[in-house]
């Protein structure tokens, strides 16, 4: 997956560079710098003095000596004072400087941590949302892999109202699911789903706009699901980029998967891939709920309320969020496998 959020400490990642967030004068400190020189040993120190320092926005590299990376990319982010003195345009800038460098390197994995969100004092939850998006836009243009390395729980929040919306949207559909109307309306969904959502705008009392026969197919329409029948996974994939308008490397980087499982998708028609995997399509392709059911149906997986991962991603459909990195920020906040690869 080309942008992944993990939970580990970063001298431990097994990439061929990680970034550290060090400060002006490239010789230690405390936080990750300190671990990262901990891990690193001797030589890290040795090399870094001749470095000259390093202005804040910028970076340079070095050799990861003891560390299982092969490089260290350190950077320098911003103090935050208020946000009005180019914090976010500085902090940015250490994201892009890091990456450029990772490039020029051959670096095709790099571990981050959350620069200038420790002693620096950067808001965790803005600083994440800068490192996710000057990254994810690096990564249109660039194959790489980069993880965002969280390194403790309370590192790492995502905004309250949003862990809020998505915590009650959750409690309410657990209980949804365990009264017997709710279980009713699951089993004739998936039997009849017309006469269901029928059924359901009925009782939700809401004015029901549909009469039942223009909710019904017309024929042509019967005849062209049931050409579909047969369809696969790969081939539905397909039919949809294409009625989408989109390119096949505009839809797998929206969907945060790498160029070399979409060709294996793409060139074998019986492909089945994960769950993540199709939900990643369905939300690159911003499908409905319906559609991404069917989609999921191809590869013989279905939404269901009994987990949180497929409410969470029902939340975010239903309330037309196809953004990816939000989406995963969520489920990493709700400690779910995340969308992708
Ligand atoms: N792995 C991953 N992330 C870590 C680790 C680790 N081993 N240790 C801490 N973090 P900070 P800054 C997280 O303070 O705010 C140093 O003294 C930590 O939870 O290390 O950019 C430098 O020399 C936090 O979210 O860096 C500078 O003087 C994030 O890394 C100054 O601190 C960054 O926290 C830089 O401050």
């Amino acid at each position: 997956m080309p942008l992944e959020i993990v939970r580990n400490d970063i001298t431990k990642m097994q990439v061929d560079a990680i970034v550290n967030a060090a400060n002006e004068s490239l010789l230690g400190g405390g936080g990750v710098d300190g671990a990262i020189h901990h891990a690193a040993g001797p030589g890290l120190f040795a090399e870094c003095r001749t470095l000259g320092g390093c202005k804040t926005g910028q970076a340079k590299i070095t050799g990861g000596y003891d560390l299982p990376s092969k490089y260290v990319i350190h950077t320098v982010g911003p103090i935050y004072k208020d946000g009005e003195h180019d914090e976010k345009a500085l902090l940015e800038l250490c994201y892009r400087e890091s990456l450029i460098i990772a490039r020029e390197y051959g670096c095709q994995t790099v571990a981050f941590p959350l620069i200038s969100s420790g002693v620096y004092r950067y808001p965790k939850d803005q600083a994440l949302r800068v490192a996710i998006d000057v990254i994810s836009q690096f990564l249109l243009e660039n194959d790489m892999t980069v993880y965002i390395v969280i390194f403790d729980r309370t590192a790492y929040q995502i905004s309250e109202k949003l862990f809020s919306d998505i915590a009650e949207y959750i409690d309410d559909k657990y209980v949804d699911e365990h009264t017997d109307h709710s279980r009713e309306r699951i089993r004739m969904n998936a039997f009849h789903p017309i006469v269901s959502e029928l059924k359901r705008k009925k009782t939700d009392s809401a004015p029901v706009e549909l009469c039942e026969c223009q909710a019904m197919p017309s024929a042509d329409d019967l005849n062209s699901r049931l050409d579909r029948l047969d369809e696969s996974f790969s081939q539905m994939l397909l039919r949809k980029i294409d009625e989408k308008g989109m390119t096949d490397s505009q839809c797998y980087k929206k969907a945060n998967i790498d160029r070399k499982l979409f060709s294996k998708i793409r060139s074998d028609v019986n492909y089945k891939p994960s769950k993540p995997t199709a939900l990643a399509f369905a939300i690159s392709l911003e499908l409905s709920l319906e559609e991404t059911e069917d989609l999921l149906r191809k590869a013989g997986f279905a939404l269901s309320h009994s987990n949180k991962f497929d409410i969470i991603i029902e939340y975010f459909i239903s309330k037309g969020n196809y953004n990816i990195f939000e989406i995963n920020e969520a489920l990493f906040a709700f400690d779910q496998s995340l969308l992708g690869a």
